[in-house]
């Protein structure tokens, strides 16, 4: 399959890279990894998010030209990656208007074949980790400091620091040659982790407040409203990462976070330790992802939301032990 993206990517002129709404650290970095590389070649280039690049993001090279909006009948592309997304509407129906071939590239669990051209290994620690084996298979390729501060960054947000359960030798590999076009690992942990916005912890502040931990202190949890966000002027945008406090309680198992979207619509986070899958857990209840981090959105009061979802995990736990 790699073959054929890299016949389009020699073939054709007009490009188009796109990646999930509510965009995490692999998606807007992956996407300007390939946006980067593509420029670079010579090739006309959009990068598109329907969101805004997280503050935490905005570092890396390329944000600025990086658009929000597509008007359908300004602009056609010959080719459209669509990256990291899982199906093709969380990066957005209308891309599929605009594009002649569609390719997707990803590394969610049960990405959906929405295209002729897929690249997806279930295996692949980030988005960021299928780029560079894309590019690294181009003939003569050389990665620039613009492309490895991508790479480098998707890897990084992906595994956690390299601290998750996707962490794997090829995640150290990669980092080790992108660190080899001059990139500075401390300059880039430093942008991406120490820029949060004060009303972002104050958020935190209140998700915190609501830490739940069962009897057996294998789940935690944590819980974020509406009415908090508001309150804060925060958004979705800045729960990124609050899940990892309940998990790195000791003896914490499955970490949640229940985030509030509507009246009676909750987005569920799941997070576990090795073994546990709460990949399979997301999906039961009608979302996806990976064996150690996932998502679903439910419907119903919290509390129905809280009940369906942990009789979900003690399953998956019992299933285990
Ligand atoms: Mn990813």
């Amino acid at each position: 399959m790699i073959r054929k993206i890299l016949q389009l990517i020699e073939k054709n002129r007009r490009f188009l890279v796109a990646s999930h709404r509510n965009p995490d650290g692999d998606a807007i970095a992956s996407t300007l990894a390939l946006g980067n590389a593509l420029r670079e070649m010579g090739k006309e280039v959009t990068t598109y998010n329907a969101d805004p690049v997280p503050l935490s993001l905005s570092f890396l090279p390329g944000t600025d030209s990086m658009r929000h909006e597509l008007e359908e009948d300004q602009f056609f592309f010959d080719v459209g990656f669509i990256l990291d997304s899982g199906d093709l509407s969380r990066a957005g129906e209308h891309l599929a208007k605009v594009c002649r071939t569609l390719v997707n590239i990803d590394h969610h669990r049960n990405s959906e074949i929405f295209c002729e051209v897929n690249f997806l290994d279930p295996g692949a620690s980030a988005t960021g980790t299928l780029i560079y084996r894309l590019l690294k298979s181009l003939p003569g390729y050389r990665f620039t400091a613009e492309v490895a501060s991508c790479i480098y960054t998707a890897i990084l947000a992906d595994t956690g620091a390299f601290r998750f359960g996707n962490t794997d030798g090829e995640s150290f590999r990669i980092a080790s040659e992108m660190l080899e076009t001059g990139i500075d690992p401390a300059e880039i942990a430093s942008q991406f982790y120490e820029n949060q916005e004060a009303r972002g912890l104050r958020l935190l502040a209140r998700a915190l407040s609501s830490l739940k931990v069962s009897e057996d202190g294998r789940v935690a949890s944590v819980v974020v409203t509406l009415e908090e966000m508001k309150q804060t002027a925060t958004g979705p945008v800045h729960t990124d990462g609050f899940i990892n406090y309940p998990r790195s309680i000791r003896g914490v198992d499955v970490a949640l976070l229940f985030r509030q979207e509507g009246d009676r619509l909750f987005k569920v986070g799941f997070r576990s330790r090795k073994g546990i899958d709460v990949g399979r857990v997301a999906q039961e209840l009608g979302g996806g992802g990976h064996t150690n981090a996932s998502g679903a959105s439910l419907e119903g009061t919290l509390e129905d939301v809280e009940r369906i979802v942990l009789e979900h995990v003690r399953e998956e736990l019992a299933s285990v032990k």
